[in-house]
């Protein structure tokens, strides 16, 4: 009992050091960490990016258009009045709200993010302040987070909503269209802000049930006091919806950019969006896919990092999610059905030496951190009393544990507890990992050790 306290005590110590250590980070706040509880242990999410440019699907006219395809209407550029025709045109059929939801689950993921409102403007809800919606102005006519929610409630699944509060392509006022609208500094943004973002906003958290995050993204002109009229929206209607890095004033947890891991270990919460291919929104073009061995790696990276891996599905006009992400997804999926518990609710590695080498002479990167020459051959995640190794290459034969003071007990592979073969030299614990390895992608050593919380 005491030393569980002890644990505790010395834990959140050690959080709000970290928390004054790094700049621009949330103040320590119990109703935030209260809040952040479940986003903290679920690690896994799958991000949905769907929306009208899966129609041209990277291609106008037959020209190919390059970059990520939810930007195709900026990049070409299309006017709206264009563009908007695509509205007309979608009607995807084999949209299946609980297939989405279980492949989710089968891809071991914990929540889910789709995009209510991407950049150009256009809702995949009923929305009594734009008809410019899925409900009214397609074909389809389905409210597809509708859909998704009951879905996601019938098989126990948090859902969160993206949600581009500045840019709106399709909106005078809104940010980011200067092809039919000139500069963004010329217009009344504050009146695009409360005419269709912010009631969007609240339509979002009153008509869907409990929503798990907003992820709000490029907050342009997003100055303390508008960000803070959405941070009041979303606390006055659901207050334990997390809000994401990226709104412009403070959020909950930390967003990386797009696609980027940071090399360091952080005490602060945080998450990681990511692609399996280069797009967000499905492109016809881009089938250059990550093996599941790297999303996999990924994971592991992230987590003993302390972050979370938000990653990316790109459905086509039809509704259906490609196959290819379907088959990656899965087969991750099946990995974490055996090693789930070195993932799920797991905390960050305590030595970090296996992350990489720090550059010589103190060099930083464009964020200003420390530049490290990263290792991939192993991660560490941790419980108390536990520490999870992931191999991803054959460790040596006789392969050191990093330095501890604690009394090292039992060491067993996690997917099939079987025992590894482990004698202890000098204080030094040397684990003898069967040869071939157990899973060439990732196999998890747990490695059982006394007084609950590293010691070095
Ligand atoms: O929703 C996804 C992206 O659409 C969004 N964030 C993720 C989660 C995002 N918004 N902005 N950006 C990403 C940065 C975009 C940069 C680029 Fe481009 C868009 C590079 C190529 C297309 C802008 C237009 C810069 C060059 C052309």
């Amino acid at each position: 009992m005491k030393r569980t306290l002890c644990l505790v005590v010395s834990l959140s110590v050690f959080a709000a050091a970290a928390h004054s250590l790094v700049a621009g980070a949330p103040q320590p706040d119990p109703a935030r960490e209260q809040r952040l509880a479940w986003f903290r242990d679920a690690k896994y999410g799958m991000f949905i990016h769907w929306g009208l440019y899966a129609i041209p699907g990277g291609e106008w006219k037959g020209r190919r258009i390059p970059g990520i395809g939810e930007w195709i209407m900026f990049r070409t550029p299309v006017p709206v009045k264009e563009y908007e025709r695509l509205a007309t045109e979608f009607n995807p059929v084999k949209f299946n709200a609980d297939e989405w939801v279980r492949l989710a689950k089968d891809a071991g993921m914990r929540y889910m993010v789709i995009t209510s409102k991407h950049h150009d403007g256009f809702a995949l809800f009923k929305s009594k302040v734009s008809a410019y919606n899925v409900v009214d102005a397609t074909p389809f006519k389905r409210d597809i987070l509708k859909e998704l929610a009951d879905a996601c409630a019938r098989q126990n699944m948090r859902l969160g909503f993206y949600y581009s509060q500045a840019q709106d392509w399709h909106e005078p006022n809104g940010a980011g269209n200067t092809w039919d609208f000139g500069q963004d500094d010329k217009k009344d943004y504050d009146q695009y802000l409360r005419s269709k973002s912010e009631p969007q906003v609240k339509e979002l958290l009153t008509g869907y049930g409990p929503v798990a995050l907003i992820w709000f993204d490029t907050p342009r002109m997003m100055t303390p006091e508008r960000g803070k009229r959405f941070t009041d929206i979303v606390r006055s209607t659901q207050p334990d919806t997390l809000i994401d890095g990226r709104l412009g004033t403070e959020g909950d947890y930390r967003s990386t950019g797009d696609n980027v891991i940071p090399s360091n270990a952080s005490a602060e919460a945080w998450e990681t969006p990511a692609t399996i291919n280069h797009t967000w929104g499905f492109r016809k073009d881009d089938t250059d896919w990550k093996s599941p061995g790297q999303i996999t790696f990924k994971l592991v990276d992230i987590v003993s990092k302390g972050g979370n891996y938000l990653l990316n599905v790109g459905p086509t006009s039809e509704g259906v999610i490609p196959q290819a992400s379907q088959d990656i997804l899965r087969t991750v999926g099946r990995w974490l059905q055996s090693n789930g518990e070195a993932i799920y609710g797991a905390g960050p590695t305590p030595f970090g030496e296996e992350l990489g080498e720090s550059s010589a002479r103190g060099a930083k990167n464009v964020r200003g951190e420390a530049l490290v020459y990263p290792q991939t051959e192993w991660r560490v995640t941790t419980k108390p009393g536990k520490l999870y190794f992931t191999f991803f290459e054959e460790p040596r034969a006789g392969f050191p544990l990093p330095a501890m003071k604690n009394t090292v007990t039992r060491a067993y592979r996690l997917a099939d507890r079987a025992p590894v073969e482990m004698k202890t030299e000098n204080g030094r614990t040397v684990l003898n990992v069967e040869r071939p390895i157990f899973d060439p992608m990732a196999t998890v050593v747990v490695v059982e050790f006394e007084g609950g919380r590293v010691q070095r």
